[in-house]
């Protein structure tokens, strides 16, 4: 699915003809197939861009959540989402593809994601969300050094998981104290970034972002493995739900609203680093009320807690104080945490009615679960 890329550079628009108007912005963007990539890029594609996204090699295809967008190469003057295989642990193809594709934005989203798995896989963990943070700025910098492009704009996907265990309302100004291999590798790309605005003056952000969500979260994040469970038990597929803690708080936003502060910051006269909240908290228990509840379910009567899903550490409470991007950015979150939960609901009971059709009709098992 990867493509050859036109030069958009080029003057002319990608079906050869030449055009007035000025070139579309460009941008690109690592980790476009997890669930913050797919949102960015329709927001992208809605605002004119041309989006160019990396993807890593898999063995299995790994682009489900931008299928609806792609548009196949063979067509290039309808392509505006066009996707090129590299890796956050091959510093040669990052700046590669900077030299070719020419961005004026960069949204650094991609890294191993997951708070529990960093524990079982540190050294991998460290490697692509620090250290890959780091290659992909230093090919930003040895990029503008060579083609003189310092318009160029950068955004780190940084997270409130640096804040740790400091107590709330975390804000920009909060210490770090981060508890596990992946929050340590987001404060090494948060002080990176804030090293390469200050050394060299490239335009460089970090946002900040509490946990947000979406029906295309990852299956085994909190959230979304309720909400498939609750789909799944609804329909008969499932009885059962393993979790592990349920007293940790979270400040749970939508996903499609956070990525717009992505992009604002990146449209600002000058680079700063935003916290991107709700300010509304709430424990994974009252997440299982509301999803279970909103279905008539009750969640005591499925839910199994199994040791196996406590962290070696834990964040316990997280609560933002997004005052900054409020003032500076004007942005707001336009979905909040019911309305979140039941989207994710809504969508996850359509899935499993679809799956029980495949289960009915003998070509799936039901046992298999995320
Ligand atoms: P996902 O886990 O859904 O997506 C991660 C993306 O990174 C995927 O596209 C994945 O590719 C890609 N990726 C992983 N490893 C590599 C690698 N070695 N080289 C290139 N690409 C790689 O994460 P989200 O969309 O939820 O989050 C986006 C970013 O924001 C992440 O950096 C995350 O840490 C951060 N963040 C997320 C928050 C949230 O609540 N969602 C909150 C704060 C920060 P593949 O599809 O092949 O696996
Ligand atoms: P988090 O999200 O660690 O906050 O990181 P996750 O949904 O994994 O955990 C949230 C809280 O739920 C508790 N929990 C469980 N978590 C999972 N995954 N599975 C379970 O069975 C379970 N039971 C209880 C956890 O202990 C935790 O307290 C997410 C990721 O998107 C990061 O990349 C991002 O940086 C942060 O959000 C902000």
């Amino acid at each position: 699915m990867a493509s050859e890329i036109d030069n958009p550079r080029s003057g002319s628009t990608t079906n050869g003809e030449s055009s007035p108007c000025p070139p579309r912005k460009v941008a690109l963007i690592t980790g476009i197939t997890g669930q913050d990539g797919s949102y960015l890029t329709e927001f992208l594609l809605d605002k004119g861009y041309e989006v160019h996204g990396l993807i890593r090699r898999s063995s299995n295809f790994n682009t489900q959540r931008i299928n609806h967008i792609y548009i196949d190469p063979h067509n290039a003057h309808k392509a505006r989402m066009k996707l090129h295989y590299a890796d956050l642990t091959d510093a040669s193809s990052l700046r590669r593809w900077l030299d070719t594709i020419l961005p004026d934005e960069v949204y650094n989203l991609a890294a191993q994601s997951h708070v529990a798995v960093s524990f079982e896989i540190p050294d991998y963990t460290a490697d692509v969300v620090a250290t890959g943070a780091l290659r992909l700025l230093e090919a930003v910098r040895s990029h503008i050094a060579a083609t003189g492009r310092n318009h160029i704009r950068y955004y780190q996907a940084g997270s409130s998981e640096m804040f740790g265990s400091t107590p709330p309302p975390q804000s920009e100004t909060t210490p770090f104290h981060p508890r596990s291999p992946y929050a340590a590798s987001k404060c090494a790309a948060h002080w990176y970034t804030v090293n390469y605005r200050e050394a060299y003056g490239i335009f460089a952000c970090n946002g900040i972002l509490f946990n947000h969500e979406s029906p295309r979260r990852g299956e085994n994040f909190v959230t979304r493995k309720i909400t498939r469970a609750v789909g799944r038990i609804k329909t008969g597929l499932q009885s059962k739900l393993f979790l592990g803690n349920l007293q940790a708080s979270r400040d749970w936003g939508f996903a499609g609203d956070y990525v717009e502060a992505m992009w604002m910051m990146l449209q600002q006269e000058k680079p700063d680093d935003y916290v991107v909240a709700t300010e509304d908290s709430h424990t994974v228990e009252e997440f299982l009320q509301v999803a279970f509840g909103y279905v008539g379910l009750n969640w005591q009567d499925h839910v199994v807690i199994d040791k196996r899903y406590f962290r070696p550490t834990e964040v316990d409470n997280l609560k933002g104080d997004a005052s900054r991007a409020k003032k500076v950015l004007g942005w707001k979150p336009k979905v909040g945490f019911e309305q979140l939960v039941k989207m994710m609901v809504d969508e996850d009971v359509e899935l499993a009615k679809r799956e029980k059709v495949l289960v009915d009709a003998g070509f799936m098992d039901a046992q298999q679960q995320p």
